[in-house]
């Protein structure tokens, strides 16, 4: 399996995360990157390549114009207004406000635009995430032009990003650009299958009302985990989407035969919809000693995960969401990518 990297995806580096009112350092970090590339290396598991570049287009096909404008000069506006810290939102268009008025202010402009507080903006936002989107495009390409598996290591993540907001460590939607890339490329029915302890929603957000895009999520339940506001079960499609949205929530303190019975459901599910390509949101925060998660899951289930993932004998690319467990994420990272491509 072949491996796109890029360390232009270092260049954001924000000192600041609000957690439980404190400000501390990011938990999403540069050294994640580090750690899985160190060990993709070691692990034999292929070559590993440099993105190419794409452009601001893919992004657009499913982001907000104006949005990506807004990320590009958020840092250095938040700067010439004179604003000390890190760009962080003290006030949103929350319930009983207006939400269909963007502010001329940067103060007012990060409201808008930010789903959550705890991610900063900082000066390299824009450029990492700009290589970010071009290794999962990067990935897609090379599985739509070889038909072989590929791991696109992102950074920052993407599936918490939505049309047009940012949030949960999230700026551009990897795993959107890329299924947008990939119907292009003449795919016709794309499955995205996301993994990450969080629920996508942004993912959600962005194919809510299609039919072309299935989305699968299995997740920490919102009643007690971040993003708190979507990711219930109930919610499985709007219009031409209806019935092509499946969440699977679980509470706190799951464990792996529970969650493996999980994923057997939803490959079960993709395989109802006789997706043509898999990609999965791959986030490790599943992981026992994840900082900020409440699963269960132990290094070796990581690479019964993806010998399970085979199983759905599909074209599939795989794309880093989250994972805080920076000791541990290279193992438990390329565990998943070698159990899928052990025969
Ligand atoms: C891509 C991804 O995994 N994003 C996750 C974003 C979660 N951000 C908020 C998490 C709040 C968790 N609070 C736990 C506090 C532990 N000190
Ligand atoms: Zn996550």
């Amino acid at each position: 399996m072949q491996t796109f990297h890029s360390e232009h995806t270092k260049q954001r580096r924000a000192l600041t995360e609000l957690d439980g009112g404190r400000l501390v350092t990011p938990y999403e970090c540069p050294e994640r990157v580090d750690m899985i590339i160190e060990c993709v290396r070691e692990s034999g598991l292929g070559a590993v390549s440099t993105p190419a570049a794409y452009g601001l287009d893919p992004v657009l096909a499913v982001h907000d114009a104006a949005y990506v404008r807004f990320l590009e000069r958020a840092w250095d506006d938040w700067v010439a207004a004179g604003l000390a810290g890190e760009p962080i939102p003290s006030i949103w268009p929350a319930r009983r406000m207006r939400g269909d008025r963007v502010p001329d202010h940067i103060g007012g402009e990060v409201g808008y635009y930010a789903l959550a507080a705890e991610t900063s903006l900082c000066a390299g936002t824009f450029a990492a995430a700009q290589a970010s989107k071009d290794i999962a495009l990067s990935a897609l390409d090379h599985l739509v032009d070889t038909g072989e598996p590929a791991f696109g290591l992102c950074r920052p993540p993407g599936h918490h990003a939505a049309v047009d907001q940012y949030g949960g460590y999230c700026f551009f939607n990897n795993a959107a650009i890329a299924a947008q890339r990939a119907l292009d490329r003449g795919a016709s029915r794309v499955a995205i299958l996301d993994i990450d302890f969080h629920h996508g929603n942004g993912t959600q957000d962005i194919f809510y009302a299609r039919d072309d895009v299935l989305f699968v999520s299995i997740h920490g339940d919102p009643r007690q985990e971040f993003p708190y506001f979507l990711g219930y079960a109930d919610e499985t499609g709007q219009g031409a989407g209806d019935g092509f949205n499946v969440n699977y929530p679980l509470p706190s303190g799951t464990g792996y035969p529970k969650w493996a019975a999980t994923l057997d459901h939803a490959l079960e599910r993709i395989a109802r919809y006789r997706a043509d390509m898999l990609i999965v949101s791959l986030g490790v925060d599943t992981f026992e000693h994840d900082p900020i998660s409440s699963f269960l899951l132990k290094r070796d289930d990581f690479t019964d995960c993806g010998q399970r993932l085979r199983q759905a004998d599909l074209p599939t690319v795989f794309l880093m969401e989250g994972g805080y467990a920076v000791a541990d994420i290279g193992t438990n990272t390329v565990n998943v990518l070698r159990g899928f491509s052990r025969d």
